[in-house]
């Protein structure tokens, strides 16, 4: 369970360069999304977590 505010990134190592990641955002908190895109992910996964975070904050 996530009770604090904030956003997490969800990776699946073995496919991660794939694209199979995902974004939990909870209380419409993207405080720590440069953090998030900041960290090393391989490949379409990196793509991914970015475009997650731009419709995000377009919600
Ligand atoms: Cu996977």
């Amino acid at each position: 369970m996530i009770t604090e505010t904030g956003s997490t990134a969800v990776i699946c190592l073995p496919h991660q360069s794939m694209g199979m990641v995902a974004l939990i955002v909870v209380g419409n908190d993207l405080s720590n999304a440069e953090q998030i895109l900041d960290a090393r992910i391989p490949g379409q996964g990196k793509d991914k977590i970015a475009a997650l975070i731009e419709e995000a904050k377009a919600t």
